[in-house]
């Protein structure tokens, strides 16, 4: 039971954490996906980051108690050499 309400906390956590998903324009490679997973943890702002070659998008969650702001998340994927076109948060 104690496994279960630890499990309900970590879910309850991640409901609080905003995802957000950001266009990317540029991206050709899996060097690209490394490039832009890089510098988006570099900003020590976010988790979770999955860079999607195939759909060419960025997605991570802010963490606990963590804003990150549009013009961070370009200036980041900017420094990697590549373009955040549309950034969509889910809350
Ligand atoms: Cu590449």
């Amino acid at each position: 039971m104690k496994f279960l309400s630890v499990l309900m906390l970590l879910i309850s956590l991640n409901a609080f954490a905003a995802r957000v998903e950001v266009d990317v324009l540029g991206m050709t490679c899996g060097m690209c996906v490394e490039a832009i997973t890089k510098e988006l943890k570099a900003t020590n702002k976010v988790d979770n980051i999955k860079v999607s070659l195939e759909n060419k998008k960025a997605t991570f969650q802010e963490l606990a108690k963590t804003k990150i702001a549009d013009s961070e998340i370009k200036a980041a994927i900017k420094k990697a050499g590549y373009e955040a076109v549309k950034i969509r948060r889910d809350k």
